[in-house]
């Protein structure tokens, strides 16, 4: 039997460009997002933003499953163009009004707000001075920080500055398969960064400064392994290749943005020497910044890790068998990974972990019966749940699971084919319908997890 404290926080997550739709109402300025899903071939099947889930319009009715689910906690992000069309300048009060309703609405029912503030949709006027490559973007992030958290304060308390880095620049600048879609080299990718990092550390201080209750994470994701036995060595072999060689796919690792966050240096270890000469080259302004911008909680986005053991040469990863369990997105189901990754995490950095994101996609349809049987998810998530609480049995602080995600949404590259929702979205009328994995999910909730 599964145990979690009794303060545990249930929730579910969703992110602006996925779900808002209503891309041009009430002031609202484009974001990279907009631009970049209207280039034919970006996006599968071409497929955009513009109306997604109408959560701009049927907002009420996510509250409403989130309610009917039992939810602590609901993770959402705000559109920064909707509060500076132009990144910058002059606030767009009107932008205010649907988070108003929103946030009203969660605290009526008892549902805490929390809030992301940047989940990569960067106002487009910024990218075209030079987005996360240009520090502006980072001091103007400040600013909507502020003006964000002054037009809260007292009605959020919860906050994520940014929600994982790793796809902000590696996919965003590196890969260039999200907005604004570059490809940099690693010394561009270095840039966007540290100016990321920066607007964190902007962010949590206009958030501590306009309500001293706020409490402030970073929302991150990365490479994580866990150990194939409770052998030590084993442990020791997952930790060190959990933490180890930042300059092999740096973006994706988290210690290439919490170690100087909340450790106040980089990484040392394996960084090779350009990687190095950027990490030298770093500003003072941003240098001095991240000495203060260790956040009060961190955000993990969890959805599996890989398998590690001590070999005779060291430590190493372990192969899957075939026939490995996947979800329809086909990423590896490994439960395990909710087990070590708070707890690798949480010892590094001795801060209280909310699992931010976790969740699958499957190929879920109607039934005959007109329901949406998604056994996939209720077995995923009891298994995903089940390992949480051996993490914390282990001594990982982990304060709430938000599951990924409250409704199928967009899915970035691969638009509306991934279905990660706890409710079905019919896209051609936009009506939503709790799936299986819903009703259980709120007994769950209702048991505290005890059930899994
Ligand atoms: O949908 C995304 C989310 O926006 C960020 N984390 C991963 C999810 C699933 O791919």
């Amino acid at each position: 039997m599964a145990f979690f404290p009794k303060d545990f926080v249930w929730g579910a997550a969703s992110a602006a460009y996925q779900i808002e739709g209503g891309v041009r109402e009430s002031g609202r300025g484009p974001s990279i997002w907009d631009t970049f899903s209207h280039i034919p071939g970006k996006v599968a099947r071409d497929e955009n933003g513009d109306v997604a889930c109408d959560s701009y319009h049927r907002w009420a009715e996510d509250v409403a499953a989130l309610k009917a689910m039992g939810l602590q906690g609901y993770r959402f992000s705000i559109a920064w163009p909707r509060i500076f069309p132009d990144g910058d300048g002059a606030i767009n009060e009107a932008g205010f009004a649907y988070y108003d309703a929103l946030v009203d609405a969660l605290l009526e029912n008892g549902i805490e707000p929390y809030v992301t503030l940047y989940h990569w949709d960067l106002p487009q006027a910024l990218e075209d001075r030079g987005g996360w490559q240009n520090i502006a973007t980072a001091r103007a992030f400040g600013r909507y920080a502020a003006a964000v958290a002054e037009h809260f304060r007292g009605r959020v308390r919860h906050w994520f500055t940014i929600n994982e880095i790793a796809c902000v620049v590696g996919l965003g600048y590196g890969s260039g398969l999200h907005a604004p879609g570059l490809q940099l080299p690693l010394e561009g990718q270095f840039a966007c960064w540290q100016h990321v990092l920066y607007a964190h550390c902007l962010a949590e201080q206009a958030l501590h400064a306009a309500y001293a209750a706020n409490r402030v994470g970073f929302a991150s994701t990365g490479r994580l392994c866990y150990p194939v036995s409770e052998n030590p060595q084993d442990i020791e072999a997952a930790r060190r290749l959990t933490f180890g060689s930042p300059d092999d796919d740096w973006t994706f690792t988290h210690q290439m943005a919490l170690d100087p966050l909340c450790l106040g240096q980089w990484p040392q270890q394996d960084v090779g020497p350009r990687l190095a000469a950027c990490i030298a080259a770093v500003p003072r302004e941003i240098t001095e910044a991240l000495a203060f911008g260790k956040p009060d909680m961190l955000g993990l986005n969890i959805y599996n890790a890989q398998p590690a053991r001590m070999g005779e040469q060291g430590p190493e990863y372990v192969r899957r068998p075939t026939g490995y369990p996947r979800t329809a997105l086909g990423w590896p189901v490994e439960p395990d990974s909710l087990d070590w990754g708070p707890y690798f995490i949480g010892q590094r950095y001795h801060l209280p972990v909310y699992i931010t994101e976790n969740g699958l996609s499957c190929n879920d349809k109607l039934y005959l019966d007109g329901k949406v049987h998604d056994a996939d998810r209720i077995d995923f998530t009891a298994r995903y749940l089940k390992a949480l609480s051996k993490g914390i049995a282990r001594g990982a602080n982990v304060r709430g699971y938000f599951h990924w995600s409250l409704l199928d949404n967009f899915e970035w590259y691969s638009g509306y084919s991934e279905r990660f929702g706890l409710y079905f979205l019919d896209y051609a009328t936009g009506n939503r319908l709790p799936k299986d994995s819903s009703f259980w999910y709120a007994r769950t909730v209702q048991a505290n997890g005890a059930n899994v």
